[in-house]
This record gives structure tokens, sequence and C-alpha cells, in this order.
């Protein structure tokens, strides 16, 4: 009798926490700039004023470490969503609109885990508002591959106003189907952001991915008008001549909609149990700044990768800190499904860490080896750069001291490059190994409401 009372009593208390696990759950918001720089807001000292973004390190954490896994699109929000190196998901290059090449017909394939998709069988609601770029195709869809919702493009960029992609075709979507909408870009990906938290808040917890298409090109703002049209002969970068004025206007466009998310959560009274990031892809091209760090969008030096990131969770997160743990893209997923315990959901094993503790300092920076590609690596505090685009030689940077990558420490420690090099061999043929194969042509009918 002792015995069974207390089984029954373990089974009370197992339902009481389980139960309480659940309702506390957090919500959890993830907005992802496109190609802004470590440069560009205001928390990193940039030259844009962002009271919002700004907002968030203030009532939170500040990476000083933080990288994009790709130094362009796809790449990043391949490993953003499936929580691993992009070379393993097929897609360590950017998915183009051009037809006439090859990487047009690759995308996220059925084969993969995305977070969403573990959020949503954990019980959560799931949104994504904005820029896709894992795949053209109905296939590649957001809502085939764990979103509930969708509203937003599926190519690298579209004009602001007319939303319309660089090959000339319309690319504004609502699902599986074409649905343009009239509006800039940024305040239609925002106005459905904060619709989202208003139908959700307060009943299942959700996931809302907003990922903004500012500062990336067409360089417009939000008083100009649409220069592309459907088949139409347009300048890509847009008509505006003053092209750095409009990206600043850009910047502050998608920070005032960043102040929408957040004046969300606090008129549905949800701020404390939710965590908004803030993030950025990759660095930002000249247009924008990448501050003391060397080199742009497009290169392995830290200004193609090292970017802003900020986070917020009232309820649990320290305030007002800078913390310099080394952080990918790909850590998010593990990060996230540890702290809203869904982990053993996700059958997959992760390349990126839960850095939960680092984040709540309970624990203490910690070395990580990581890579770039196949000719990048990073391990504590050096960076190893094999021959590559706009580096010609081999080259060896100590991070702890020369945080621009002036200084090439090669030749002076052939023992550390003879053990990098070694490293990044393993690391880079290991993702190469489990790579996900892509297509060479059109997977299914491009464009269709199947
Ligand atoms: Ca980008």
């Amino acid at each position: 009798m002792i015995r069974f009372v207390r089984i029954m009593c373990l089974a009370y208390v197992y339902l009481i926490f389980t139960a309480d696990a659940s309702a506390d759950r957090p919500n959890v918001i993830l907005v992802m700039a496109d190609d802004l720089g470590y440069g560009d807001i205001g928390c990193y000292d940039g030259w844009i004023k962002t009271p919002h973004i700004d907002s968030i390190a203030r009532n939170g954490v500040r990476f000083t470490d933080y990288h994009s896994n790709g130094n362009v699109c796809s790449p990043t929000r391949a490993a953003l969503m499936t929580g691993l190196y992009q070379q393993k998901v097929g897609i360590p290059f950017v998915v183009v609109a051009a037809e006439n090449n090859v990487n047009h017909f690759a995308g996220i394939q059925p084969s993969e885990t995305t977070l969403a998709e573990v959020m949503k069988s954990g019980g959560y609601a799931t949104g994504i508002f904005g820029k896709w770029h894992l795949g053209y195709y109905p296939r590649y869809n957001p809502v085939r591959h764990g979103f509930d919702e969708f509203v937003g493009y599926v190519s690298g960029n579209v004009d602001f106003f007319s939303h319309i992609d660089q090959a000339g075709n319309l690319d504004w979507w609502r699902a599986t189907q074409l649905k343009n909408e009239d509006g800039y870009s940024t305040h239609l990906i925002t106005a459905h952001a904060t619709a989202f938290i208003d139908r959700h808040a307060n009943k299942k917890p959700f996931f809302l991915y907003v990922p903004h298409e500012a500062p990336h090109y067409p360089y417009q703002g939000p008083a100009d008008k649409a220069d592309r049209t459907v088949g139409g002969e347009f300048e890509n970068h847009g008509s505006r001549v003053d092209k750095k004025q409009a990206y600043r206007e850009m910047v502050v466009e998608m920070d005032k909609g960043v102040g929408e998310i957040l004046k969300a959560l606090q008129r549905n009274k949800i701020e404390d149990n939710t965590i908004v990031i803030f993030c950025s892809d990759n660095g930002a091209t000249s247009l924008g700044s990448n501050g003391q760090l060397r080199g742009t969008k497009g290169t392995n030096f830290e200004g193609g990768h090292r970017v802003p990131c900020v986070v917020q969770w009232p309820a649990k997160f320290p305030k007002n800190k800078t913390n310099p743990q080394l952080m990918l893209s790909m850590d998010w997923m593990a990060t996230i499904l540890g702290i809203t315990g869904l982990r053993e959901k996700c059958s997959r094993q992760l390349d990126g860490h839960d850095l939960t503790e680092y984040i709540l300092e309970t624990r203490r920076p910690g070395e990580r080896t990581v890579m770039w590609g196949d000719s990048t690596l990073r391990s504590g505090k050096w960076k190893l750069m094999l021959p590559q685009k706009q580096h010609d030689e081999l080259g060896l940077y100590d991070l702890s001291q020369d945080i621009s990558e002036s200084k090439n420490l090669a030749a002076k420690y052939p023992a550390v490059v003879e053990l990098l090099v070694a490293d990044l061999k393993e690391l880079s043929d290991d993702a190469e190994m489990r790579a996900t194969r892509q297509p060479v042509e059109a997977p299914d009918t491009p464009n269709s409401a199947k």
C-alpha cells in the first residue's frame, strides 16, 4: 500500500511538472536581416540608428563572436533551419533564380528535419513571413517543411514594391499560391508577423521566423517606387542614385518593424516569456559597414560572416550583457530545442550546439572548432584560410590579437597550420560524405498549386 501511494505521488508530481513545463514553454521569434554588417547598427557602434534592435541588447544579450554559417544567403538559411553544416544539407551555394544554372533546381529536400518541423511536432504554432531562399519548387515551400503559415518570397531578393525577382518573375506567395500583395516588403513582413502574434498569443506556444529583405538590394526606401516589372529590363540594384542613403532607410524601416514586434508582445502581455532573437545572415556588402572587420559578404574574412546577434528572454536570460562565446547560425536549433524540451523529438545528430548555459553565464566561454565551407576553419583563437577567393595564399590569423586579420602568421606557426589543415579536412570530408544530393533538373512543376 505504501509503495502504491508512493507511486501515485510520484505520478502526480510528474503530471504537475510536465503540465507546468508545457504551460511555461516560451514563444520563440527569430528575426533575421539580409546582408546586415557588424558595423551597421547602433548597439555595435554602427552608423545607423536602430533603437528597437538596441533595446533587445539592453534587455538581454549581445554577442560579439556570432557568425553566420555562410558568407551568402542560402547556405546560412540551410544551416539555420536544420542545425547542420550547409554542406550536409547539399546547399553550400546560393540557390539562383536563373533556370540555366543547375543550382536553380536545388533546395531543402524532404529528407531533412527542420527546426519548424520539430517545433510543430512539439505543439508549437509555426509561421514564416519574408525570405525563404531554400528552393523555388513546390516541394521546397516552407509549408512543406514544418511551417503552418508562409507569406513572402522564395528567391534571393524581390523588388520591395512589385515583388518581382531578378529573373523578372513575380515572387510573392501565400503558402503554395502565388499571390501578390500591395506594399513595401518590409512593411508587409512586419504586418504579417504582428498579426501572427496577435492570433496566437496566449493560446499554444508559437515559433515565428521573420527573415527580412532589408538591407539586401534592390536599394529602395519606403517612399520609393517599383523598379522591376515582369519580363522587363531593370537594374538589379535599383534606380536610386544615393544607394547608401537608401540602405540607411531600409535598415531604419526594418528596425521600426522590430519595434512593432516588441510592441505586439507587450500588447498581448507575453513579452516576459518570449525569446526574441535578432541576427544577420551574412556580412555587409561594401555599401554597408563591417566595422573593423576585413572583407565583405561573399568572402570568408570575418567581415563575411561575423555579424550582429542579440537575444532577449526577460523571464530567464541576463540583461544588458555582452557575450563573447563563439556561436553560429546552426547553434540556434540545438539551443531552442534544448530550452523548449523538444530535443528528443529530433532524431538527427546536430552539428550545432545547445549554448543555453553560455548565454545564462553558468558556463564560461568555451573554445570550439568550426568551419566555413571546405576552405576556412576556426579553432579557439586561430583562424585558418586555405587559398581561396580574395586570398590567394594560405592564411593563419590570431583573432584574439588581430580581429582585422591583418597579420598572416602562417609562416611563423607551421605546426599550428598543419594541425588545423588536418582538422579542416576531417570536418569537411565528413560533411561531404553525409551530404544530401541535389537534383540536376526540375524536381517538379514550378509555380503550380499542388
Ligand atoms: Ca544575405
